[in-house]
């Protein structure tokens, strides 16, 4: 029998980048499972990477290009894609410029192959993009007044920290592999804290649990940071040698007393002391910071306030220490063609990536005459859907390509098919955990009638006789991406396909303490925050609160089960909303008949699930579901944080009513 086993790489935002095996049986994939060879993956992988096989094989899979004619979705030719793509650009560029084009992208596919996307546009000319994030931003953003970066110990290091607090984090949804050091730490006595408005069952880790009222974390960490430096529990030579703006910090936190700081947080005064003293005490302690913290309108600050307490405490650049949040090392090294594309770049415009529909409603000289998205479900997941849909309907031509007909997909002109991971050679790294870099090879070919995106835009580029656009074949161009890498460390493509590469010695971050800040140090007091018209230290930002007729808050997470809206394709049951006994009573909710969750900016219907893991006053949906269910950004509102930009979705007010 003809079977064969090829190594591919999870493309998927998330933030293990597991390395896959499938199995290939006369032609055909008929197993899909983890690497036991890759250090990080171990051979086990959650149900999403086993389902990059369903996806590949399922019937609503597109096949062919589409085009819109009057209402209906007709079948059309690569041939007549690309003329009738090519003519429209060169129109738009001709008559308005080529700003007046929206490329509209996010992180639905991580693999290299596909940034080609970016590089054609940059030889189109530059055109509109978006800027800030709805992920990670004001986190991304705070850390780098701190730290000039944010780079993440290597998870095998956690192990080695007395102390483990996890902080708006979730990894027993997000981050599969974490979970197993977390327990391995625990098992050698680290005390693990989880600090979270919902008891998620990550808790089932930790050894305690700690519920934060939702947005108050700024102030929890400043009251620890009081109690620290009360009890001189600081790291006086760390901080005379390595700290910026250490006098400023400690005049703000003066006021930030334990009993304060019950007030805004919920949590007993007891509780603050004995956590702070904890982490000050048991040296090294390391903090991981999740994203799910940093969306709101103050979460920039509530993460520097964080960063914090492992300067004042010495807890950086040393084993079992860090204040992990992000891992940016490897992106550095990847450069190549995309990177060269940017010198033809002449004209740019961005737009805030939350604010997608308010952009596209007031958008002049040039206003937006298409959208082209790639890799995002934008109508899904950017905050306050009504008013980003209608703008969206009214931009005169867009183009979206997806695997599935996906909410966005629906509004387009043009829909393209792409192809699945395991029908590209590529090759996979994340920012968000590790280091790791992962070759992830074509498994099968694509079926008759889908082109991949290298090919698409190649030839697009051709069409448009852009001449200065590199025709090279895929490999060479995944060659060339990663020839920094090759330069520093000698690792080749070819390597790449028998191995897995780590960039070496970065296990722990900041050891040198040579901070890329302006000052080289770690800033409790940043000029450039000064600068940007935030403040130079870190500051307790008081949370937006609900009114009498929207009271409840409402967070939307990252669900186990899908990643985003990938993995609710193919469901059309109604969202569940998750509520404590105590509001589900206080809100007059009658039995398990369905609810009504209102907003000021839509009406969503949910099922109720009692949980008395989510706070008082808090509802919890998983962000994800399609229209057909009912989605939780119709609710959201288009508002940013403090710092970076970041889609503050988690400032949602809301009321519920049984129906
Ligand atoms: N309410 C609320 N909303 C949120 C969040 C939240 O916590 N709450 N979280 C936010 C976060 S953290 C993020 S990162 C964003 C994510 O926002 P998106 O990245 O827009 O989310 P996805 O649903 O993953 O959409 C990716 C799309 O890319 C498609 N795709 C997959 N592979 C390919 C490919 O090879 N080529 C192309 N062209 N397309 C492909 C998928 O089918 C899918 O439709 O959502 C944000 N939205
Ligand atoms: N299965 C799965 N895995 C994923 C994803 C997915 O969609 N599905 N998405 C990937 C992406 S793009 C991202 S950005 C990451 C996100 O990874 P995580 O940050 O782990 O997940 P989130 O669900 O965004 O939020 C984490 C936790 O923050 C808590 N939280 C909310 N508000 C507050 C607050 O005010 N204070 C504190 N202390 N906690 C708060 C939430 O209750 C939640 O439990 O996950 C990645 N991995
Ligand atoms: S979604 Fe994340 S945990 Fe699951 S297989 Fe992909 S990379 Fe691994
Ligand atoms: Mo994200």
């Amino acid at each position: 029998m003809d079977e064969k086993r090829v190594r591919f790489s999870c493309p998927l935002d998330c933030f293990d980048v597991c390395a896959l095996i499938a199995t290939v049986r006369e032609g055909k994939i008929i197993k899909v499972e983890g690497d036991k060879s890759h250090p990080l993956t171990k051979g086990y992988v959650c149900e999403k990477g086993k389902q990059h096989l369903h996806r590949l094989y399922h019937p609503e899979r597109l096949r062919y290009p589409k085009k819109r004619v009057k209402d209906r979705w007709v079948d059309i030719s690569w041939e007549e894609a690309l003329d009738e793509i090519s003519q429209k650009l060169k129109k738009i560029k001709r008559d308005y410029g080529t700003t007046a084009v929206m490329h509209c992208y996010d992180s639905g596919y991580g693999g290299l192959s596909k940034s080609v996307d970016k590089m054609f546009f940059h030889y189109y000319g530059g055109v509109t993009v978006p800027r800030g994030s709805l992920c990670w931003s004001a986190g991304i953003e705070a850390q780098k007044y701190d730290f000039g970066d944010s780079k993440g110990h290597d998870p095998k290091d956690h192990v080695n920290a007395k102390m483990i607090i996890l902080w708006g984090r979730n990894p027993y949804n997000t981050n599969l592999h974490l979970m197993e050091y977390l327990a391995q730490a625990k098992k050698q006595g680290s005390y693990i804290v989880l600090i979270d408005p919902i008891r998620t069952k990550t808790a089932q880790i930790a050894s305690e649990h700690i519920a934060v009222k939702p947005s108050t974390d700024g102030a929890l960490a400043l009251g620890m940071a009081h109690v620290i430096i009360e009890e001189g529990l600081i790291d006086q030579s760390f901080i005379d040698n390595h700290v910026k703006g250490y006098q400023e910090f400690k005049k703000y936190v003066a006021s930030f007393t334990p009993e304060k700081v019950e007030g805004i947080t919920g949590i007993d005064r007891e509780t603050i002391k004995n956590l702070a003293i904890a982490y000050g005490a048991n040296k090294p302690s390391c903090i991981i910071i999740g994203y799910g913290m940093q969306r709101y309108s103050n979460g920039g600050n509530n993460v520097r306030c964080i960063d914090a307490l492992g300067a004042i405490t010495g807890n950086i650049g040393i084993a079992g220490g860090g204040i992990n949040y992000a891992n940016k090392g490897i992106a550095d090294y990847i450069k190549g063609e995309l990177e060269k594309s940017l010198g033809f770049v002449k004209n740019q415009r961005s737009y805030s990536r939350t604010k997608l529909g308010e952009f596209l409603e007031t958008a002049q000289d040039p206003p937006i005459k298409c959208i082209f998205v790639t890799k995002a479900n934008p109508i899904v997941q950017v905050p306050n859907i009504h008013r980003t849909m209608e703008a969206f309907k009214k931009v005169e031509w867009k183009v979206v390509i997806d695997m599935f007909m996906t909410d966005t997909a629906k509004l387009a002109d043009i829909v393209l098919p792409c192809t699945s991971v395991m029908e590209e050679e590529d090759i996979m790294y994340s920012s968000m955990f590790t280091s790791y870099l992962n070759y992830s090879d074509r498994v099968v070919n694509p079926p008759d009638g889908i082109m991949g995106e290298y090919e698409f835009f190649r030839a697009l580029a051709k069409k448009m006789d852009m001449q200065e656009y590199p025709d090279i074949a895929q490999t060479e161009f995944l060659r060339r991406a990663i020839q920094p890498l090759t330069d520093k460390f000698g690792v080749t493509l070819d390597q790449l396909k028998k191995t897995y590469f780590a960039i070496p010695d970065q296990e722990i971050p900041w050891k040198d303490r040579q901070f890329h800040t302006p000052s080289g140090k770690f800033e409790l007091y940043s000029e450039e925050a000064l600068k940007d018209g935030v403040s130079p230290i870190p500051v307790y930002l008081p949370p937006r609160t609900g009114d009498r007729e929207y009271p409840l808050r409402l967070i939307t997470p990252h669900c186990k089960k899908s990643l985003h809206s990938q993995h609710f394709a193919f469901t059309d049951e109604l969202p569940v909303v998750y509520i404590n006994e105590k509001t589900f009573k206080a809100n007059h909710l009658k039995g398990d008949r369905p609810v009504s969750i209102e907003s000021k900016q839509g009406t969503l219907m949910a099922k109720v699930k009692i949980d008395e893991g989510i706070g008082d006053d808090l509802l919890m949906i998983y962000e994800g579901w399609w229209h057909k269910s009912g989605s939780v950004n119709f609710l959201t509102e288009d508002a940013i944080s403090d710092i970076g930009e970041q889609a503050a979705f988690y400032d949602c007010f809301c009321r519920i009513i049984s129906i």
